[in-house]
Formats: structure tokens, sequence, C-alpha cells
């Protein structure tokens, strides 16, 4: 009679290695802005879900400066627990719609006003909302990153 051993299928080891994680200790929210110049406003976003207790951090990259580390962060977002990916920048503000073609998870962009802007950020708003079908980014009011950070704490529920 053959020796009989127990065998543990390498998926089954690993899924139970992910059972001990706990993610629900990482940041819930994510906000991203273009520039340093953006920190003050979008600082305000940062503010309310700290007030909130909601989980967040904050990163500068630009979708035209830096490509891929923009690309690295939105692809990575889900696996990392983030729920809302707030988006701010000014100009021709493309951060927001590169991250939402990067991930599935709901991305909130907030236009900002800087020193080069057109009619007051208009311009950056315009990049935000006319996003093409299929990639969706919600855009707040230019400046709002207040308002970036109450929807996104109804989109997460908390
Ligand atoms: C955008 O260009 C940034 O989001 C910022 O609002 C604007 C100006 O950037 P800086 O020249 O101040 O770095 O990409």
């Amino acid at each position: 009679m053959s020796e009989q051993r127990e065998t543990v299928a390498p998926e089954t080891e690993v899924e139970s290695e992910f059972d001990d994680l706990d993610v629900s200790e990482g940041p819930l929210v994510g906000i991203i802005m273009g520039s340093k110049s953006d920190w003050e406003v979008m600082e305000k976003a940062a503010k309310e879900l700290e007030e909130r207790g909601i989980e967040h951090e904050m990163k500068v990259a630009s979708a035209h400066r830096d490509p891929e580390v923009v690309a690295d962060y939105a692809k990575n977002a889900h696996r990392r627990g983030l729920k809302v990916i707030i988006a701010g920048a000014g100009l021709a503000a493309a951060l927001p719609g590169v991250v939402a073609a990067h991930t599935t998870l709901p991305v909130v962009g907030v236009p900002l006003t800087s020193s080069a802007s057109v009619a007051g950020g208009l311009d950056a708003m315009l990049a935000i909302a006319q996003m093409p079908p299929g990639v969706p980014v919600a855009c707040v009011a230019v400046n709002g990153a207040r308002n970036a950070a109450i929807l996104a704490a109804r989109i997460i529920d908390v």
C-alpha cells in the first residue's frame, strides 16, 4: 500500500496566505496631483478625509512629465486596496483621464487654476469633463478639492 501524504495545492497555500493579509489598514482614497504647485488646493481634500477618519494618501505625479509613474500608480491602485482616486491638475489636465484609463476604480477629477490658466481654470475643467465614452471621470468645480473628498466618501459609503 502506498504511503498516503496530505497534499495542498499551491493555489490553496497562496489563498490562505492572502487570508491573513489585512488590507483594511491601508489608504482607501488616493489623492494624486500633477504638480507640487497643486498641493495647497488639493490639501483640502486630504483635510476633509482626515476629519471623516478616512485613510488616504497623497502623491505628486504628472500625466505629461511622469507618464510611467502615473500609469503604475493607477494600475496598482485596486490591488493596494484603494477604492477611489481623486486626481487634481491644471492647464491641459490629462491626469484624471489617464488615471481612469489604467484603472476600473472611480476617479474624481479636480480642475485647478494655475498662473497660466485660461479663463480661471476652464481649460482644466474641459480637459477633465470631456472624456470619451467608456472612460468616465467625475468632475467637481474648479479648485473643488473638498467636494471631491466628500464625493469620494459617499462613493465608498463611509
Ligand atoms: C499641471 O500644470 C499641474 O497640475 C499644475 O496645475 C500646472 C502647472 O504646473 P507647474 O508648472 O506649477 O509644475 O500639470
